[in-house]
């Protein structure tokens, strides 16, 4: 059945090759931009479900297009336009190529993708792939802030917490990021907001987590004190990452995810998170993970997730 395309309507082209229609740089050491968006569909994915994400950085891409045309105008979720600057937008490097087989190799690709983006001075917006796609990031990050000096502070949305030590044998996988993240040497403080409900931790993997220090705010704490209360315990003038799990977000703003559930945080909320950790301090690189277009119900999570990343761009464009 051919849709009618309201898009014509505002001027908005039907297709998006880049997100958000930005320039496309495929040669990572070739980017001059402060931002850089990147795709990673797969990094270590368990054996029994294979790299389920792996179509979310082509559909993210597709959920822009309606706004290429206007990029330029005033975004209320942001007070401006998205990138205040010319010289302040982001770049789309495009995809990083990989293979289910290969996960040490998966892992390797994202690490250095990732290092030569920090090495130019770039943040780089990572669209995943499942949740162990920033178990490598982190890892950059963290070689970076060694080089530098500096320590870290993760933030991480999530509905869950993803403390398990191992799951069906594998340890780099989308159930373990946190703890991984707490491995790190220069990471000296976790903020968990958003967990709820039944996921694959157990409460030993909770009681872990809070005995090194990690600060969980729960989905339902979350809706209770707001997110200024819930980052009280991000420190000033830290480098952050942000890392967002699309099962955070509430399942009708965002069904694309494996495990829908009530409870899920608003998008307003989100957004918050972002703009107050990035007043703390300087937000050094993101993820966006666990987003599957084929769980996704006529676009509307691809929706969400995307004007996610876009007001995150719009807030970290700010920042540098
Ligand atoms: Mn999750």
């Amino acid at each position: 059945m051919n849709k009618v395309d309201l898009g014509a309507l505002f001027g908005a082209s039907t297709e998006a090759t880049t997100f958000l229609g930005l320039e496309e740089v495929r040669d990572l050491s070739a980017v001059t931009a402060p931002i850089a968006i990147l795709g990673a569909g797969c990094a270590t994915p368990y054996a029994s479900v294979g790299a389920y994400c792996r179509n979310a950085p082509a559909a993210l891409r597709a959920a822009t297009a309606s706004f290429i045309a206007n990029i330029d105008r005033h975004d209320f979720d942001i007070g401006g336009k998205v990138f205040p600057a010319p010289q302040l937008r982001a770049v789309d490097c495009g995809d990083l190529t990989f293979d289910e087989a290969d996960a040490p190799g998966n892992r390797k690709r994202i690490r250095d993708a990732v290092a030569m983006l920090l090495d130019r001075g770039v943040v780089p917006l990572l669209m995943g792939g499942d949740d162990s796609v920033p178990i490598p990031m982190l890892q950059a990050v963290n070689a970076r802030a060694a080089a530098e000096g500096r320590y870290l502070t993760i933030v991480q949305i999530d509905a869950h917490i993803d403390w398990r030590q191992a799951h069906m044998g594998e340890s780099l996988g989308l159930s373990s990021t946190m703890r991984r993240a707490s491995e790190l040497s220069q990471v000296r403080h976790i903020v968990q907001v958003g967990a709820r409900g039944i996921g694959s931790g157990a409460t030993t993997d909770l009681e872990d987590a809070l005995a090194w220090g990690a600060h969980i705010v729960t989905a339902a704490e979350m809706h209770r004190i707001g997110a200024e209360r819930a980052l009280a315990t991000v420190p000033e003038d830290t480098d952050i990452v942000v890392c967002i799990d699309a099962d955070a977000f509430t399942s009708s703003d965002l069904p694309g995810v494996i495990a829908r559930g009530p409870g899920g945080l608003e998008y307003y909320q989100v957004c918050d998170l972002i703009r107050i950790v990035a007043g703390k301090g300087r937000i050094r690189a993101m993820d966006f993970v666990e987003f599957m277009p084929e769980r996704d119900i006529d676009g509307i999570g691809a929706l969400t997730f995307a004007r996610t990343i876009i007001t995150a761009m719009g807030i970290v464009a700010r920042q540098v």
